[in-house]
């Protein structure tokens, strides 16, 4: 179940939380690793709800176009499967570091080739879970105002999507974020 908690931008950003695989919009996100070869949190779950037709198609994208993998800040997409959703489409945060590597840069980078990718997809609503926050450590805090102005920068000229759902896995995390903002 996803709950939402706050509607921001004009109703173009939904700020929820729950599981991003049972979200039942255009696409979702999956905050993946260079080799897209799945991996634990977030990439694991929606490989695993997804089934291996993605892990499939990764691999296909992987050998025809990505031989050295996904750099950080890039995306690509995929079908989804078994999901709910119709696409998914794979990013790749920064690790932190300390901040001093462009550890903030990559992550508004991931972000707005994701937004890019769904928009040139024709995709009206898409969510997103919070990247490079889980394993990768990017501070949560940190992350909020970086998403926050990178969505809404994207969306101010853009007609796509229409809707942008940020889905934090726990309450408590979707609302660090909003204080945050
Ligand atoms: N729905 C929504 N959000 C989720 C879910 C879910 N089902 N599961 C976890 N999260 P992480 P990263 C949240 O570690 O930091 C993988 O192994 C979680 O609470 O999944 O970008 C990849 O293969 C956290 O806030 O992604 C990479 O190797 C957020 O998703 C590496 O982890 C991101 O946590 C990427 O690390």
């Amino acid at each position: 179940m996803i709950e939402e908690i706050k509607s921001l931008a004009e109703g173009r950003i939904i700020v929820c939380h729950g599981d991003i695989t049972t979200f039942k919009g255009d696409a979702i996100v999956n905050a993946a690793n260079s080799t897209l070869l799945g991996g634990g949190g977030v990439d694991g779950a929606i490989h695993r709800a997804g089934g291996p037709e993605i892990l499939a198609e990764c691999k296909r994208i992987r050998s025809e176009r990505l031989p050295g993998g996904l750099p950080p800040g890039e995306a690509v997409l995929t079908g989804a499967g078994k999901l709910p959703t119709q696409k998914v489409i794979h990013t790749v945060g920064p690790i932190w570091h300390g901040g001093k590597q462009g550890e903030k840069e990559t992550l508004s980078n991931a972000y707005r080739n994701a937004l890019r990718l769904a928009a040139d997809s024709g995709v009206e609503r898409v969510a997103f879970p919070a990247i490079s926050t889980g394993v990768y450590g990017f501070p949560k805090k940190l992350a909020a105002s970086i998403v926050y102005d990178t969505v809404t920068d994207f969306l101010r000229h853009e007609q796509l999507p229409h809707t942008v759902f940020l889905l934090f896995f726990g309450r408590e995390d979707a609302e660090l974020f909003l204080r945050e903002i």
